[in-house]
């Protein structure tokens, strides 16, 4: 496949909420999108980059310069999805920048030949169930509010952010609310240390699903010694940026499960390589969200079709986060979403809401 050109385009869209975690409050998503123009069909990537380097080191504007300087002048003049990841391994980490290109390159594939990324990944549904993932708030009584709204909505799992000083308290709370039967397990992104192993542990006794990422990104020996000291199982999401880093976390015992992110790891391919090989360690997986538009939401979906992905992941609806969509928008229906099932991505953005909320765009001719 020969491309004609490149659109890097830099989209701000307003959240219906500010969503805090451990490392930080947003209000909007400054969203980059990767469009590639091939003679046959044109493709989309979203790059899951944030606006700053706090989840992990990349941030959108630094993708968006990865992109043009590095990225696209590595890739051959023919060019096939499964050889994008091969060209690019040169260049360093970058890994959000590498996906987008590559998802880019693989819808415009899939769309050229008719398949749907559900169908070329290895779907075995046609429709996810999905969870919730709710942020930090100013008080248990807005938190239990919130997730009463999210249970309303069909949600099948609520994930609670946590941090120091907001850990047991709003655990507790949903449990005491909502019951033991709901679907519940929290995330720390990486806010906690070894030495806080006591306070995690006292999250035990609420029968959580999981705790993700407890420790710092680097800290695989760490998990595996936190692992030994809680009964909640340990799912990694910072930690795991390639199949490597889960072969390395499966056999140091450092998880029991992985929270799979196609940006994290450098795109689609990669990411079902890590579902393949946790399937075969028996290691479960589900597919974690970076607030996706419904570019990013769509190709994710179809990932979380897959046979491996045995617990509902953070697939949640476009209102989850956005009032208006750039798609048409994915809405629940009895907890799940469908799979799309045109080709490629199987979805497009909308032109008048795409153009509304483009604050910058750049044609790039390779
Ligand atoms: O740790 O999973 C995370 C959002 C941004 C960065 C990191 C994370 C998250 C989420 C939201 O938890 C997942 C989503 O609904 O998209
Ligand atoms: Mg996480």
């Amino acid at each position: 496949m020969k491309i004609t050109g490149v659109e890097l385009r830099r989209i701000a869209m307003p959240l219906v909420a500010p969503f805090r975690t451990s490392f930080g409050t947003e209000t909007k998503r400054d969203v980059l999108l990767v469009r590639v123009v091939t003679p046959d069909a044109e493709g989309w990537g979203e790059c899951v980059a944030m606006s700053e380097p706090l989840y992990s080191s990349e941030y959108v504007d630094e993708a968006a310069q990865v992109i043009q300087r590095f990225l696209l002048p590595a890739l051959p003049n023919e060019v096939d999805a499964l050889g994008v990841a091969r060209a690019l391994e040169p260049i360093k980490g970058h890994r959000m920048a590498k996906a987008a290109v590559e998802t880019a390159i693989l819808d415009a594939q899939l769309k050229a030949s008719g398949e749907s990324f559900g169908r070329f990944l290895g779907a075995a549904v046609d429709r996810v169930p999905c969870g919730v993932s709710v942020g930090i708030m100013d008080s248990i009584k807005e938190l239990l509010d919130a997730v009463e709204g999210y249970i309303d909505e069909g949600y099948v799992r609520i994930k609670l952010k946590i941090e120091p000083g907001w850990d047991v308290a709003p655990v507790r709370a949903v449990r005491e609310r909502f019951g033991d039967d709901v679907l519940l397990q929290v995330d720390a992104n990486a806010a906690y240390t070894l030495v806080d192993a006591r306070q995690l542990a006292r999250l035990d006794e609420f029968g959580l699903l999981l705790i993700e990422q407890p420790l710092a990104n680097d800290d695989l020996v760490q998990h595996a010694q936190l692992a030994k000291q809680l009964t909640t199982p340990i799912c990694l999401d910072e930690s795991i940026e390639s199949a490597e880093h889960a072969a390395a976390a499966i056999s140091l015992g450092s998880c029991s499960i992985i929270n799979i992110k196609p940006g994290r790891v450098g795109g689609y391919l990669e990411a079902r390589r890590i579902h393949d090989l946790c399937r075969a360690h028996g290691i479960a997986v589900w597919c974690g969200g970076m607030l996706e538009t419904g570019l990013g939401r769509a190709a994710n979906v179809a990932l979380a079709a897959l046979p491996g992905f045995t617990l509902p992941g953070d697939t949640s609806g476009s209102s989850r986060y956005y009032k208006t969509d750039i798609t048409a928008p994915f809405e629940l229906e009895d907890g799940h979403l469908n799979v799309p099932q045109g080709p490629g991505i199987g979805v497009e953005p909308v032109k008048e809401i795409l153009e509304e909320v483009t604050t910058s765009t750049e044609w790039i001719t390779v």
